[in-house]
């Protein structure tokens, strides 16, 4: 039973990986990362400048998930950049490299220098973070997204995805499959936490910045994952992938993931409580599934989910 899956003209053994933001911020997590069973792995996002990110309590496991208000703390883009570079001199070109430029200027400066790298993988830009004061996310302003692509792809050949927020009406999947569809986009990867968010215990919010809101992951999320990757495998074009992301626990939510059509799966809150143990773990229930209805391989039920 192979668990391989393709993305760009990237063969990966094995179909998941980390989310972006989850323990993959030092070399010590990234090293971590890379030695486990995961089929790759993806760096911290990353801003031109490096950031202490906002004041903690930032980060609370709860019962069905977490919320986060982390505010993009990372080592800066020159550190991921000679990270993924020293990657590539040791033989391994198949991983990912996430940035979020907190300006569109500081992203097209961030591409400029991995477009003239010998950087070899694939970028995942992230239009989607909810956490910083004063910063809407991109991916909920279509012009804005559009701007962004236009001017990336006005320069940039290199294998490039984004990584979306959740969508929750028709309309606007629509209007952004419409204008992801115009670039040469090679993945999305749906979804990010659901902003803003509060969780309460007792009579108090859990987490310090922005008054205690921030971006809700984990069981919470999975429907809404779930529907956004089905939207998307169905409106954009045939050879853009789809990176699946959201409310992942066990091997059933990687099938369910895969079913609508996800070509690799990410792992976060689950790989926050558990570590990367965690990888193995869905890597081996994930195959007794597929062993159970006679699968050999992600083909056999990616994006076949059944409709009534
Ligand atoms: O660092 C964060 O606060 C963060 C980011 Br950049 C993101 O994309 N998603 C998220 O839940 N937190």
């Amino acid at each position: 039973i192979s668990i391989e899956t393709t993305i760009f003209n990237k063969k990966f053994s094995n179909c998941l990986m980390n989310a972006s933001g989850v323990k993959c911020m030092t070399i010590e997590e990234l090293s971590n990362l890379k030695n486990s069973e995961s089929g790759t792995w993806i760096t911290k996002s990353c801003t031109l400048s490096p950031r202490e990110g906002n004041p903690s309590p930032r980060y609370v496991d709860l019962k069905l998930g977490s919320i986060n208000s982390m505010g993009l703390p990372n080592l800066g883009f020159e550190f991921y950049l000679d990270y993924v570079l020293t990657e590539h001199e040791m033989g391994n070109d198949n991983l990912f490299f996430s940035i979020a430029g907190l300006t569109l200027e500081n992203n097209i400066k961030m591409l400029t220098q991995i477009e003239n790298s010998d950087f070899q993988g694939l970028v995942e830009l992230n239009l989607s973070c909810p956490n910083i004061p004063g910063k809407p996310q991109t991916g909920y302003d279509f012009e804005r997204t559009e701007e962004v692509l236009k001017k990336v792809f006005s320069f940039y050949t290199k294998p490039l995805g984004v990584k979306l927020p959740p969508y929750f009406d028709m309309v606007h999947f629509e209007m952004i499959a419409e204008i992801i569809n115009k670039y040469p986009i090679q993945f999305v990867t749906c979804i990010n936490s659901i902003g803003n968010a509060l969780y309460i215990e007792d009579e108090s919010v859990v987490i310090k910045p922005k008054s205690g809101f921030g971006g809700l992951g984990g069981a919470y999320v999975k429907p809404t994952a779930l529907a956004n990757v089905r939207m998307f495998y169905k409106l954009l074009r045939k050879n853009i992938s789809i990176i699946g992301c959201g409310g992942v626990e066990t091997g059933r939510d990687v099938f369910e993931h895969i079913l609508c059509g996800a070509s690799m799966v990410q792992v976060g809150t689950q790989l926050m409580k558990d570590d990367v143990k965690i990888f193995s773990k869905l890597s081996s229930d994930l195959k007794e599934i597929m062993k159970s209805k006679n699968y050999t391989s992600l083909s056999d039920f990616k994006g076949k989910l059944k409709e009534l």
